[in-house]
């Protein structure tokens, strides 16, 4: 028979849970009964819970009242218990979650008491099932009303898919035993409020004296501030010692003021035009991009490091910044220990069902080498994204939605009812510091304005501002609340509001007549000591040498096999080949070039990280940054047994993302200057996927938000007949990006040089982020090799010259792995003692002088100036190059390249190798 269609369209589900019971024989019921009642951990949980239940309304000698056999009614107990069941499943459905009344669930949740046919129950079998939610006998209506109130009032909760049966019953026990709320104090309530009164009072003086100015007001969603007070005292007050957040503008000011206590005449500044402060580079940024660190005082007088972290306009990207930075802070001043720093991650409805920059953060959450203890997001879900409504914003029901994946709670609550708010941030935050995992809660609020103050929003939202227009503030609904209930005295309420607002007023006129510079405050904490760079600064050889000591030990102990491992004797031959090779004919290649990076600078003292896809091994399988016993599988890590006080080495195969953990690794980089923090890309160009990472962070961050990074961008980069999408670490988008010595950009050709530069980005008094474009084949090239006293006393330089230095009969400028090429074949060709070799090892900042020098001494070579590049013309340093020695009046200098193209390379290994020959051909042909 086909189930009828109501007039809806949809059929009605059956209620089908029990008719598995129908389904089954009563003799093998019977016969699972006897087996529960020898064992009930031999049969599955679920008839367990079944039988358990059974056997609870048999039991004679219960503490409650007996029930009879005639009572004891299977199917209507587990009725009852299917509808607890679905109060906690699909309670949320019915909560009342948005202020304005507007928004409906369309799906109907199945909660009304016909679906579980649950209209004529015995007493006892209502006081049983009572009794299993924790509330004493009561009626059918009672436990509805329980239930209700707990999962379907101002909060929602989302939990059932937590398949940790520990957590979820902590959380089930926790929401469950007061009705999901707390009472609070008449102390606490006025605190709620007075942080209200802060909040709302703050946004309408904003506007008041700065009418039209944008700062993304918070109204609508004021209940953020005393909302994030508590969250961060619990923390506190559960060991953490630090907080950061990342948060996009929406009331970004709000909380620079009245959470981060940002001095208000700061703010004021800002909106009166304030100088950018005194570094030649700084270009700043608006306010509420700014980041800030404090070190504040919780609501109980504890203290508490707090910062912000600056952020970009591109909603979302922080997070993995942020995560970063507080990963840094655990390693490094916390010994791991995750409660100490806390994220909180703040974001906007539209934006974080939208950006998928925010999985990628949240799929790092329990990954070794990025967890950071659980992260506490804030959503201001205001329903709205600048003029989209959630119905075309996303295709989830809650814009939480990517959190469910993840196992995260969820708790959705109304942002009218600053109680329940404050109630549901308590309980995330007691989460997250008990179980170190991420959680939600979903702050559903509105937007009293439009966008930004410029912006009207009934242009395309004249219904839903309507009902805005009338709805009262959340401040004003509280404050009936607690006039209504007596808990708070008028009289203390209008003084403390009055005072608020003189104490603005004079903030504003004190800043009014003096002179107004903004602070960079670069040089706080772990930067102590450090200084603004300069180009100089960047070209100046910096001694980098190790000692014979120190060489040794690397060496040592990256070939050393203790006996109790045992490698796969391929790798064995490796290593054994390699030492060979170093010992007898003193030649080191890249990979232990690098090694002895890494390695002399934990002897140092220096940690080094270094993450990336596959990196321990490396992409081309020549790091071998550990190794795997054969027999335990257990990795072995040559660079841990340095000796016993060495600084910490962290290397890491990350997860297949490039945004989240180049951001990540960013945001290490930022909190962490005496580390080398290095990301690498798989192959260079996959770094495009981070794009927003490099142009809003990475090349940008110190003249925005005077922040430096040392981070180290590895991408392997090279024309080998690999196709478009492994040839090219995209170069020229890194040097377009250059300007104001923000970033190095470099394509080193030696491992000796390439050991230098990455011991430089430490052994300087700034931070400045370096992009090497890494090799691939010449990983393997046996001319790629360097000899021991090239790591011992020596620098990195800027550029390299080979080839004839006295009359060339031309000179060659090229960088990276072309030169290689060059060089063969003018060996090939006995040319080799004709030309000048000039390979521009540092491409950015150019040392223009050293060029310079260089064509006063060679400019009259017959053969001319040329410039060779593997990469197409409008790709590779061409056009940087080109520009570059035009400003030093060389005007004369030819490309010799592949021509301009739009696909980085060719996917036919022929033509590559047709265009490669050609290029070196025409190189050496004067
Ligand atoms: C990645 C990105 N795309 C587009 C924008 C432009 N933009 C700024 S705010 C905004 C709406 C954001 O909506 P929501 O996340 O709900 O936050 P709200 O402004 O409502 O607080 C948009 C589209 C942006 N800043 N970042």
């Amino acid at each position: 028979m086909s189930t009828p269609i109501p007039k809806d369209g949809n059929p009605k589900p059956k209620r089908s849970s029990l008719q598995f019971l129908e389904s089954l024989s009563p003799d093998y019921l019977e016969s699972l009964h006897q087996q529960y009642q020898k064992d009930p951990n031999s049969i599955s949980p679920d008839f367990a819970f079944f039988f358990d239940i059974l056997d609870l309304g048999q039991d004679e000698r219960s503490a409650i009242s007996p029930i009879s056999a005639q009572d004891n009614n299977v199917a209507q107990v587990l009725r009852v218990n299917e509808l607890i069941e679905a109060y906690r499943m699909r309670g949320h459905l019915l909560a009342r979650l948005d202020p304005l009344g507007l928004y409906h669930p369309v799906i109907d949740p199945h909660l009304d008491l016909s679906y579980f046919q649950l209209n004529q129950l015995p007493e006892k079998t209502i006081f049983r099932a009572a009794e299993s939610i924790g509330i004493p006998p009561s009626s059918l209506s009672e436990i509805v009303e329980h239930l209700k109130t707990t999962y379907s009032n101002y909060i929602g909760v989302e939990y059932h898919y937590i398949r940790d049966e520990k957590i979820k019953s902590w959380l089930q026990t926790n929401i469950e035993k007061n009705r999901n709320q707390t009472k609070f104090s008449p102390d606490d309530k006025l605190r709620f409020l007075k942080h209200l009164f802060r909040a709302s009072i703050f946004e309408n003086f904003l506007q008041s004296n700065y009418t039209g100015q944008k700062r993304f007001s918070l109204e609508g969603a004021e209940v953020l501030i005393p909302a994030l007070k508590h969250g961060i005292t619990v923390c506190s007050e559960l060991g953490a010692e630090e907080i950061v957040i990342g948060m996009s503008h929406r009331g970004r000011l709000n909380m620079l003021a009245n959470v981060m206590e940002k001095p208000y005449q700061e703010i004021f500044k800002e909106f009166e035009g304030a100088e950018l402060p005194e570094m030649a580079e700084a270009m700043g940024d608006v306010k509420y991009h700014q980041g800030y660190s404090t070190d504040g005082l919780t609501w109980n007088n504890k203290k508490i490091h707090l910062s912000l972290a600056p952020n970009p306009s591109h909603l979302e990207w922080v997070n993995p910044v942020v995560e970063g930075v507080v990963r840094a802070k655990q390693d490094t001043k916390y010994q791991a220990d995750r409660t100490k720093v806390v994220p909180f991650l703040i974001h906007g409805d539209a934006a974080i069902i939208g950006q998928g920059v925010v999985p990628e953060t949240l799929n790092l959450a329990h990954i070794n080498g990025y967890r950071t203890g659980g992260t506490i997001h804030i959503v201001i879900n205001n329903q709205i994204g600048f003029t989209t409504l959630p119905r075309a914003a996303r295709s989830s029901l809650y814009c939480t939605d990517h959190g469910k994946g993840f196992q995260c709670p969820i708790f959705h609550v109304n942002g009218d009812h600053v109680e329940d708010v404050v109630h549901t941030i308590n309980l995330a935050c007691e989460y997250r510091m008990k179980f170190k995992r991420d959680v939600f809660v979903d702050i559903w609020c509105y937007r009293r304005f439009g966008h930004n103050e410029g912006d009207e929003p009934r242009f395309t939202q004249p219904v839903m501002y309507r009902v805005i227009h009338e709805h009262p503030s959340p401040l004003e609904i509280y404050i009936q609340q607690l006039t209504q209930d007596k808990s708070v005295d008028q009289a203390e309420v209008d003084k403390f509001s009055k005072g608020f607002k003189e104490q603005l007023d004079k903030r504003r006129s004190e800043i009014r007549n003096s002179p107004r510079i903004l602070q960079a405050d670069m040089f706080r904490g772990l930067w102590q000591g450090f200084e603004l760079s300069n180009e100089m600064k960047m070209l100046s050889p910096v001694e980098t040498g190790i000692t014979d000591k120190h060489f040794k030990s690397v060496i040592d102990v990256i070939h050393h096999i203790p006996d109790n491992v045992k490698p796969l004797p391929k790798f064995k031959r490796l290593l054994d080949a390699r030492k060979k090779r170093i010992n007898e004919a003193d030649q080191i290649d890249w990979a232990v070039a690098e090694q002895l990076a890494f390695g002399s600078l934990l002897l140092e003292g220096i940690p080094v990280r270094l993450s990336g896809q596959d990196s321990i091994r490396g992409t081309f399988s020549q790091r071998h940054l550990a190794m795997r016993d054969t027999q335990s599988g257990k990795r072995y890590y040559f660079l841990h047994q340095l000796y016993a006080k060495q600084a910490s080495f962290y290397c890491f195969d990350s997860p297949l993302s490039e945004a989240a953990v180049m951001g990540f690794d960013y945001g290490y980089s930022v909190a962490q200057p005496n580390s080398l923090v290095l990301w690498e890309g798989q192959f260079g160009d996959f770094a495009n996927s981070a794009q927003v990472i490099i142009d809003q962070f990475i090349t940008s961050a110190e003249s925005k938000w005077y922040r430096m990074s040392g981070l180290c961008l590895l991408l392997p980069h090279g024309y080998e007949g690999q196709g478009p999408e492994h040839s090219s670490g995209r170069l020229e988008r890194f040097l377009q990006l250059c300007a104001q010595n923000n970033i190095q950009v470099t394509y080193p050709t030696t491992p000796a040089q390439y050991f230098h530069l990455l011991r430089r980005q430490i052994h300087r008094k700034f931070r400045k982020p370096l992009i090497v474009m890494t090799p691939k084949s010449p990983l393997r090239m046996s001319e790629v090799v360097s000899k021991k006293n090239e790591f011992l006393k020596s620098h990195f330089k800027n550029v390299l010259l080979t080839g004839n230095q006295k009359d060339p009969k031309r000179v060659i400028l090229c960088s990276g792995k072309v030169y290689w090429d060059i060089l063969r074949e003018a060996g090939n060709r006995k040319k080799e003692n004709d030309i000048l070799l000039v390979r521009v090892e540092q491409i950015y900042p150019l040392d223009k002088q050293k060029i310079l020098e260089l064509f006063q001494k060679y400019s009259n070579a017959k053969g001319g100036w040329i410039w060779v590049q593997e990469e197409p013309k409008n790709m590779g340093a061409w056009s940087f190059i080109r520009l570059n020695l035009l400003d030093l009046g060389i005007t004369e200098l030819k490309y010799v390249g592949r021509p301009a193209a739009a696909s980085p390379a060719t996917g036919s290994y022929l033509k590559h190798e047709r265009e490669q020959r050609q290029l070196i051909e025409e190189s050496l042909s004067y």
